[in-house]
Order: C-alpha cells, then structure tokens, then sequence
C-alpha cells in the first residue's frame, strides 16, 4: 500500500523528426501529458498518450489535464492508502478518460515497483528480454518519398512495415510498395477508421497483396461491420481504436470482428487492463502486438515491458527513439537486429532526463494532499 502525497502534471511538447501524418491529421510536435507521483515509497513517471486535438479519440491534452487535476488526482490523494491494482477500482466512479486514468495508473506502479526493486516487465509476467519490433509510417506526399522512407526504415531493420491508409492512399499505393520490397518484408495497413460500410467492395482490393493484416478500417463502434467485412476478407481484421476493454476484446473477438488485436495501454484505461486483454486474446487464441501512440521514452519502456509478455508473438509499432525525437527524453532506445531490449531497472527501468524535460515543458502544476 501507497500514500501518495503529491501528483505532478507535465504538459510537454516534442518535435518530432518528420511529420507524421494519418487518415485523423498530422503531427509535427508531439504533445503529451506527463504525470509524476510522489509517495510515501518512491516517485514514479506515467505517460499520457493523449494528443494534442481528440482525432484518434475523444481524450485530448487539456482534457486529460482538467480531469486529472478536478478529480483523478484528488480522489487518489484521498484514498489515505491504495495500491496500483486498485487505481481503476477508486476511479471507476469517473466515467471514461481511460487514457487519463491510465497515466496516473502508470505513475503509481513505477513509483511502488521502484520501492520493491521490481521491474515493469516482471511485474506484468514478461517472459522475454528483447521483443520483435516493427515501424508505423505515415501517409507521404509521393510514393517515391514514401518509398525512400521505406527504404531507411528496412536498412535500420524494423522486421515489418506498416503503412497508414486513407481513401486515395491505399490500393494503388500498397501496390507499389509490395512491388517494391518483394514479398519477404511483412506488410500491414492501418485506416484509422476512414473507411465505411460503403467501401466494403473497395477493402476487397487490399486482399492481393499478401498483407499480415488491415487494421481499424471502420469507426470504432462499428464491430458489426467489422465482423461483415471479416466474413468476405481473407486479410486478417485487425481493431485498435474498437478495443476499449477487455470485454470488449473478447466480445469483438467473440462475433468475428477481429481476427488480431493491438494493445494500447492508454487506449483501455492502462497496463493492468492492456494485460487483461492480453489474458483474454491468449485465451481465444488470437495473436496480439503492442500499438504506439509515438511515446517518449518512458512509453516506450512501458510498452515494451508489455509486449515482453507470451502472446505478443508479432512485431509492435515500438520504434527507435530516433525514428520519432532528436533528443528523447530517456536514455535512447535502439534497434538491434529488429529486436529492442525490455528494460531490467526497477519500476520502468528509466527516467526522465532532468535538463531534457525542462526543455520539452510548457506548463507544470501539482495538486497536494
Ligand atoms: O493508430 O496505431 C495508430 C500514432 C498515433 C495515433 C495512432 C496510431 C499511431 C501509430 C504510430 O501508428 C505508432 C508508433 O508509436 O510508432
Ligand atoms: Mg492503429
């Protein structure tokens, strides 16, 4: 059991290297939330995946910031001991704001794991050292560029490629990529929901082309149509935005809607849940990878002690700090042989560089007890 005494909230903004841009918008900086606590055991670090706009979701910085400081913060404060297991059960009177709630999940865990000197990844029962990883690439203004892009990504070893579709970036597209790297570099595409039940017929098209999967084609609500278009499609359905829950992943799993699942920890209120869905997938014996939301270092730790566990069996969007910052905010991480290393150290195992995350901050505010 904990006592924490102060929550700290770190609005930060990070260049990132090259625009990065999906069928929802483009990022140039990132923007994020970060979240200190400070307990009676040790001080922990939880990322906030929110962006800047609500485009990938409805949680957006300042909305996860007003939550946090009106009501997540203050309730865990209040609660006189609680443990990170019980974050969720003291904050389920909150509706929603999973990825808000999931950050100062995240703090608490770090912060109680440094105090008994266990690692995130033992903690959640990682079974490897060095996980598969693979790249996200956004959409390009010209396939030549994309193509360039491709080709630096593939030199630096990332075991797959996944390309961001849109209506008009997609079959055509794809087509010259596979031609271009062969059939022996694993391909896969994300929509970020850009299609509809209208475009069925157009999906069809994406079937040629040996993808390991298409991902979130639909709304995220629509697990019906997902599961319609699974029953005409022989690509593998992929849901990240539709997965809420670990209900919801059995459910999607349950009615064919989804055939892969890619696990957010932010997405589904934070890394107990993100294991849950985990739990629930190995069950049914459906295949997952760790999703990227473009974190700092201390994401990326995270993420990667996540996707240190057994059924995550395909490469994740968990990239090289240099693939997204100049300058992370962590010791950088670094792709060796497509595999990177889950972090050993207590806790995440990293932490913020002090003069490097003076730098990215914008505004700082604490709520104490
Ligand atoms: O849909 O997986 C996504 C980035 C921001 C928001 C949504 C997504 C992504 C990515 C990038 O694809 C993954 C990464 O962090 O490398
Ligand atoms: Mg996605």
């Amino acid at each position: 059991m904990t006592k924490i005494s102060d929550v700290e909230l770190r609005r930060i903004e990070m260049p990132l290297v090259g625009a990065f841009r999906t069928s929802f918008g483009t990022e140039v900086v990132r923007e994020a939330l970060l979240v200190r606590v400070v307990t009676d055991a040790a001080e922990g670090w939880g990322e906030c995946v929110v962006g800047s706009e609500p485009r990938y979701s409805s949680e957006y910085v300042a909305s996860a910031e007003d939550v946090l400081r009106r009501f997540l913060a203050p309730a865990l404060i209040a609660a006189a001991d609680v443990d990170a297991t019980d974050v969720q059960t003291v904050l389920a009177g909150i509706k929603g704001h999973r990825m808000a709630k999931g950050a100062l999940e995240m703090a608490l865990l770090d912060a109680q794991l440094r105090g008994t000197e266990m690692s995130l990844a033992t903690f959640l029962g990682g079974v490897r050292e060095t996980v598969p990883v693979g790249v996200s690439v956004g959409i390009f203004e010209s396939i030549p560029q994309l193509i360039d892009a491709i080709d630096g990504y593939l030199a630096d070893g990332y075991l797959r490629v996944k390309l961001k579709i849109e209506h008009g970036w997609d079959v055509g597209m794809v087509e010259a990529v596979r031609d271009h790297v062969g059939y022996d570099v694993g391909l896969q595409v994300d929509a970020n929901t850009a299609y509809a039940r209208a475009d069925l017929d157009h999906l069809l098209a994406l079937d040629d082309f040996g993808l390991t999967m298409v991902e979130q084609p639909l709304a995220g609500d629509d697990l019906v149509g997902h599961a319609q278009l699974a029953e005409r499609m022989t690509t593998p359905i992929c849901l990240d935005e539709s997965i809420t829950s670990a209900q919801v992943a059995a459910d999607a799993i349950g009615m064919g809607a989804a055939g892969i699942v890619n696990i957010k920890a932010g997405r589904v209120g934070g890394y107990l849940e993100a294991r849950r869905v985990h739990d629930v997938c190995a069950e049914l014996d459906v295949p997952v990878w760790c999703g990227g939301m473009l974190e700092t270092g201390l994401g990326r730790a995270a993420n990667l002690a996540l996707a240190s566990l057994p059924g995550f069996v395909l490469p994740g969007d968990i990239s090289a700090s240099a693939r997204y910052y100049h300058r992370d905010l962590t010791t950088p991480f670094v792709v060796e042989d497509g595999h990177m290393r889950v972090p050993t150290g207590p806790g995440l195992g990293v932490a913020p560089d002090p003069e490097i995350l003076e730098e990215v901050t914008t505004h700082t505010e604490r709520i104490t007890r």
